[in-house]
Formats: structure tokens, C-alpha cells, sequence
């Protein structure tokens, strides 16, 4: 194979007039068209100057165009940078200039702040709008829709998605052309996708779950997706009636839950209902067995490690487990002090090791040394144990994380900026429940001695430093934080005293 992933997932539906795509306009996109289109963008990446291993930054709203870019960097041996399209320019130019990327395509709406990024990190700038034009989309008409494949080898890096971190700074994960195919792979395998299912899809594609689970597994099997732009209840239950199958965050199956509409009779012609990125609550899990006759399959994964667990297609589903290591991934519970095993039943960090995983962060050796040992098994963060029958089950994070909605927020970086803000001698940033999103942000500000800080001037200046999904949703003053006798922050106590802000 010339280039594995993209012969395995491309290529091998060239000059096909299979559907790919049913949009929400009823039109569909064929898989022979779509790779025209994204032959066509690959002659473009060349005539900019793009070589193989060269970093492409996307911030574009999803649409088969914005797909078939990805389709088009892999074809193209670049590697592919896609980014929430809910980032500020501030944290956009730091992932342009971190990456060293050589080509920024940003929506037309955006051009001018991402001008200066680009201008600044010296990459080239192109524009793709949802509906697909731009000059980017200009180009690609005049160009040709063949290409030659550029050849990769299995262990070549074919994506960078950023993770943030404790400290605050985001890492760049190197993701290889075998973690990205073997995972598909195996996914298309344990839950028995072919090219009879239609794959609901209305996540985000610049994440794993969206883009590396969703998208990759369906190219993979041959089944065409309903490819909506969002996330959109009324729009799921037009739109999931002619779905086999069904991807999603918590969140989704919360709010369908909440509509009288969605009921067994309107899923009827679905088989699996698949949910990840975030903890599914066992309450959520009964309530959707009890509406629909579906037991949610869950599964466990992180941007590092692709997919690394899954409750079993056939066989029970174990609500508040995800499930089992899958077959080509090994996972061991440890002491976080000892790095030793720990016996089955035993809480500890959870490490995993197999073709799943990355090859490092960008340019960050020792955060790389931290978190990968050297012989393969990568430490998650996520704390957890095996239970007797064997399914893994997460019981919390010994990395201070928030996940809201599936999106990770960091605190340490809400925390820089509130501390950044006049008036503030210090803040902690912590998660509490949330009946939507399953956590949110709340920050606590300690004010400087004789000062006065009016909070809806940070909740401005957040506009535009931070993503909206970042934002705290309340901000308390506090006369000091509390904190243990070693002077840490005690978060515990802030979680715990305002736990029930959202919920009550
Ligand atoms: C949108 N907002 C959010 C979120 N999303 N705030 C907090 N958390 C969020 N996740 C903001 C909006 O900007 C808006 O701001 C307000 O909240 C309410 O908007 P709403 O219309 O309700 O939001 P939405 O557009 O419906 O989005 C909610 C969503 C979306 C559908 C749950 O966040 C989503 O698609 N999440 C999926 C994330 C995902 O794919 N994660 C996978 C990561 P305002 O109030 O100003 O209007 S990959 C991963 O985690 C690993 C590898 C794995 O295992 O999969
Ligand atoms: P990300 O950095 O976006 O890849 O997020 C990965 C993190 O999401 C993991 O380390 C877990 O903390 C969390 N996660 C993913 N899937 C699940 C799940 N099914 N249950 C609980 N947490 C999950």
C-alpha cells in the first residue's frame, strides 16, 4: 500500500458512485464525488508548496467540504491540525504558531483576525465557508480532480489534535497512520458495522470522537453517514429514523431524553446507540433502556489513545463501566507513586499500550517521559479499577480536568487568565454538576486587598480570550481560598460546598 490509511479508507471507494454523505437538505454526496473534491484540494495544498509532514491548521465549520479537507491532507501526506471552531484568535495563534503550520484555512467570517496569525507564524492562508466557498474552494475549481497519492509509511504522522494540560499549555499529540487505521479498524470489528448501517453523525469533526471514531470507522465499513452540522434535537428526530446507528456525548442522549418525541417507535430502525467522551450516568443509561428497549454501549478513550475500551456488542452492557480493554489494547491499573500493578478490584491510575496510542506531543519531550513509559504503556490521568467480571470501570481523574458537554477544560488555564484580571489576587477553577452539560465551570476569586472588581468585566474580557465553552458560568468572591495545611488549595471543598449550584 502506498498510503495505508488512505487507501484503507479512501481509496478503495475511488470512482464509486456509492452514497457517503446524506445531508440535512435531502441531497447526498457520492463517495466517487467527494474524492474529486478532495483531489481537488490535495493539486491545491501542492501548488501552495505543502510537502509531505507539513502541518495543516483548519478552523472551519463542519461540512462535507471541511471533511473532505482531511481527506485531502492525508492524501497528501500533510499532517492534519483541525480546531474547535468556538477558539479566539488568542488561543487559535498559539496551536498555528506551536504546530508550525505551513497552511491556516479559516471561515471567510474570520479572515482578517487570522490574517495576522498567519502573517505572524508564516503560514499560508486560505478561506472554506460551511456552504463551501472560498478561496480556498476558487482554487480547487481550477485545478484537477486526480491526484497521486503521496506515499506514507504506517508509522508517519497523519494528525496533531491539541490537549491541554495541567500547566495550562496545550500539547500537541502525534498521531500515526496505524493508531489512527488500526483503531477503526478494530472499532468496525467489535461493533459490527458493514456497509448495511447509516451512522447518525452530528458531532464536531475536530475532535477523536467525531472525526478519528465516527468518520474513519464509517469510511471503513462502507456505510454512508446523515451528516448534520450540529448537534440538534428537533433535527435528530427529523433525521435519526433512517439511521442504524447513532454516535454521541452524554449531553445528546440527555436532551433527546427530555423531548416526549423520542420514543422506541421513532428508533425503531436503529441497532446501536454508542456513547463516550464523557462519564454516562447509570440514571441515564436505565431511563434510556426504559423509553427506547437500547442499552447505550459505552466506551472509553482520550485524544492520546484513540478508542482503548468498550462495553461488548453482544453480551451485557454494564451501565457505569466502560467496558472491556479492547482486543489489540492491554490496560493495567498502578499506583501513581509505585508505577506497580495492582490487583484486580484495587483503584489506581489507568495505563494502556498497544497500536492505539501516540507517539509523543509535539516538541515536548519531557511531557512526552511523563506520561509515556518507555515501554509503551501511557498513563491517562483517569483513576480507576477492574471489576470482577472484568469491565473497567473510570472513578474519577487524578488530572484536574472539567468535562463539559465532551469538551476538556482545563482549570489551570481559566485559572492564568482570572488571575490576570485587575483586581484579582488569585482564583481556583473548579467542575460541579450540571444537568446538561454533566459538569461546569465555576470559578472562585479571592479580590486584592481595597480593590473592586466588577465581574462582568471579566465575563467580557473572557469573550475574547477563552472559547465560550470555557467560560465559568458563575463566578464566586471569596474573602480566601480554602486550603489544606501544605497550602494547597483544597478544590475538594470548593467542589463539594457547591455542588448542587446547577442541580438544585
Ligand atoms: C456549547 N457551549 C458549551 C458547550 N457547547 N458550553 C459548555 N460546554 C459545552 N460542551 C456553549 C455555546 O457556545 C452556547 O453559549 C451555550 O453553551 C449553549 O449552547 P447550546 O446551543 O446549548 O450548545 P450546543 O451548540 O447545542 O452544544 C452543546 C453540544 C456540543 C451539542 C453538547 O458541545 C457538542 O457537540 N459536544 C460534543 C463534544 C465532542 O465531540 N467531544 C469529543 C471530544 P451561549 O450561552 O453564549 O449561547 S474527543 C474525546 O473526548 C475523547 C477522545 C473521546 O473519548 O471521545
Ligand atoms: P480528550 O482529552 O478529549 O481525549 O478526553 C479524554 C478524557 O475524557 C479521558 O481521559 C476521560 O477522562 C474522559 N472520557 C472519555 N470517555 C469517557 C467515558 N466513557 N467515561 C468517562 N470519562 C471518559
Amino acid at each position: 500500500m502506498i498510503n495505508p490509511l488512505f487507501d484503507t479508507l479512501f481509496e478503495c471507494h475511488c470512482g464509486k458512485d456509492t452514497v457517503f454523505l446524506h445531508l440535512p437538505d435531502g441531497s447526498v454526496l457520492g463517495h466517487g464525488s467527494f474524492l474529486k473534491l478532495v483531489a481537488r484540494y490535495a493539486n491545491v495544498f501542492s501548488d501552495i508548496g505543502l510537502k509531505p509532514g507539513d502541518r495543516l491548521a483548519i478552523q472551519a465549520e463542519k461540512s462535507p467540504h471541511s471533511l473532505a479537507v482531511y481527506a485531502a491532507a492525508v492524501q497528501s501526506g500533510l499532517i492534519f491540525l483541525p480546531l474547535n471552531t468556538g477558539y479566539t484568535a488568542p488561543e487559535l495563534g498559539y496551536f498555528v504558531e506551536d504546530s508550525g503550520a505551513r497552511l491556516l484555512i479559516c471561515d471567510p467570517s474570520t479572515e482578517a483576525a487570522c490574517a495576522t496569525i498567519a502573517r505572524s507564524a508564516g503560514a499560508a492562508l486560505e478561506t472554506l465557508s460551511a456552504s463551501g466557498s472560498g478561496s480556498l474552494q476558487d482554487r480547487a475549481d481550477a485545478v484537477s480532480d486526480q491526484f497521486e497519492t503521496v506515499a506514507r509509511a504506517a508509522d508517519d504522522l497523519a494528525a496533531f489534535l491539541y490537549t491541554s494540560g495541567t500547566t495550562g499549555r496545550s500539547k500537541g499529540a502525534m498521531l500515526t497512520q496505524t493508531n489512527l487505521l488500526s483503531n477503526a479498524q478494530t472499532l468496525v470489528e467489535i461493533w459490527q458495522f458493514s456497509k448495511e448501517d447509516v451512522l447518525f453523525h452530528a458531532l464536531p469533526i475536530f475532535h477523536t470522537h467525531g472525526l478519528f471514531v465516527a468518520t474513519n470507522v464509517s469510511l471503513l465499513a462502507g456505510c454512508p453517514m446523515i451528516f448534520m452540522p450540529k448537534f440538534d434535537v428537533d433535527q435528530t428526530i427529523e433525521h435519526l429514523p433512517k439511521a442504524t446507528t447513532m454516535m454521541g456525548v452524554p449531553t445528546f442522549y440527555t436532551r433527546l431524553l427530555h423531548d416526549p418525541r423520542f420514543d422506541s417507535a421513532l428508533v425503531s430502525h436503529v441497532r446501536l446507540f454508542i456513547s463516550g467522551s464523557a462519564p454516562l450516568l447509570a440514571e441515564t443509561h436505565a431511563q434510556f433502556e426504559a423509553r427506547t428497549g437500547h442499552r447505550i454501549l459505552e466506551r472509553y478513550g482520550m485524544t492520546e489513545t484513540n478508542m482503548s475500551t468498550s462495553n461488548p456488542y453482544e453480551g451485557e452492557r454494564k451501565p457505569g463501566t466502560v467496558g472491556f480493554p479492547l482486543p489489540d489494547v492491554e490496560l493495567k491499573i498502578t499506583d501513581a507513586e509505585t508505577g506497580e500493578t495492582l490487583p484486580d478490584g484495587e483503584i489506581g491510575q489507568i495505563e494502556v499500550r498497544g497500536p492505539n496510542v501516540f507517539k509523543g506531543y509535539w516538541q515536548m519531550p519531557e511531557k512526552t517521559r511523563d506520561e509515556l513509559r518507555e515501554d509503551g504503556f501511557f498513563i491517562t490521568g483517569d483513576l480507576g479499577l477492574i471489576d470482577e467480571q472484568g469491565y473497567v470501570q473510570i472513578v474519577g481523574r487524578i488530572k484536574d480536568l472539567i468535562i463539559s458537554g465532551g469538551y476538556n477544560i482545563y482549570p489551570k488555564e481559566i485559572e492564568t487568565f482570572l488571575d490576570d484580571q485587575p483586581g484579582v489576587l488569585e482564583s481556583a477553577v473548579v467542575g460541579v454538576p450540571h444537568p446538561d452539560f454533566g459538569e461546569t465551570v465555576v470559578g472562585f476569586l479571592v479580590i486584592e486587598k481595597d480593590q473592586h472588581v466588577d465581574l462582568n468585566t471579566i465575563e467580557t474580557a473572557a469573550r475574547d480570550h477563552l472559547a465560550r465553552f470555557k467560560h465559568p458560568r458563575k463566578l464566586v468572591v471569596l474573602p480566601e481560598l480554602p486550603r489544606n495545611t501544605m497550602g494547597k488549595v483544597q478544590k475538594n471543598v470548593l467542589r463539594a460546598d457547591y455542588r448542587t449550584l446547577f442541580t438544585d
